[in-house]
């Protein structure tokens, strides 16, 4: 089985943020037939979308990985799960407060477009929350149909986003 390179964003603003994204960079690792490459910082971002709500912590990992697209996803949907973010039923909660999102930003060069799974993210290049972190620990990251990820940035305001110390960032698993 050939393995690709996939990238995950992680978002929290609800909760002890700092930690559950420290846990869900060592969940990442757990993944089975996956290990965590490298993980950025973390951010201190303003809302995007639904402006309403507290400051987000956001940060990317960069994974190799022999899952296909989907197995990914549900992995990351199941970490979700298991930080305590519930979903409700009605869709209202769509870009409110969560304690934890894992979205499948990029794997590989793949253009995944099905039901339940968009890849590239539909709103990577838009976001600087996520492009910033790539761009850490991937400066060279190409967005399929996209782009350079670094062209994307550029054309975005990214002054009110502060990456906070390094050390607030835990390592990876082994
Ligand atoms: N889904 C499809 N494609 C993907 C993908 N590439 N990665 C499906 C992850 N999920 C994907 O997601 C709904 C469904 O999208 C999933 O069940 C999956 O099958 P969700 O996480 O329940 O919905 P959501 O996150 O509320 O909505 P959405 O549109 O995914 O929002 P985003 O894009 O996650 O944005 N502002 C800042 N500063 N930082 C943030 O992290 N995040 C959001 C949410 C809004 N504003 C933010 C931030
Ligand atoms: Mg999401």
């Amino acid at each position: 089985m050939t393995a690709s390179v996939a990238f995950v964003g992680l978002g929290s603003n609800l909760g002890d943020s700092a930690a559950i994204m420290r846990e869900a960079f060592a969940a990442l690792g757990g993944i089975p037939r996956t290990e965590v490459l490298a993980t950025s910082r973390l951010y201190r971002t303003p809302a995007w979308g639904m402006t309403d709500q507290p400051d987000f912590l956001n940060a990317v990992g960069m994974l190799r990985t022999e899952l296909p697209p989907q197995a990914l996803l549900r992995a990351l949907l199941e970490i979700e799960r298991e930080a305590g973010r519930v979903r409700l039923d009605d869709g209202s909660d769509r870009w409110g407060p969560r304690t934890l999102d894992l979205d499948l930003l990029l794997y590989g060069d793949r253009v995944v477009d099905e039901p339940g799974l968009t890849v590239p993210h539909p709103h990577l290049h838009e976001r600087a929350f996520a492009l910033l972190p790539l761009l850490e620990i991937a400066p060279d990251a190409t967005i399929p149909g996209i782009g350079r990820a670094a062209d994307a940035l550029a054309g975005l305001a990214c002054d009110d986003i502060q990456a906070l110390p390094c050390t607030t960032a835990a390592p990876p698993r082994d």
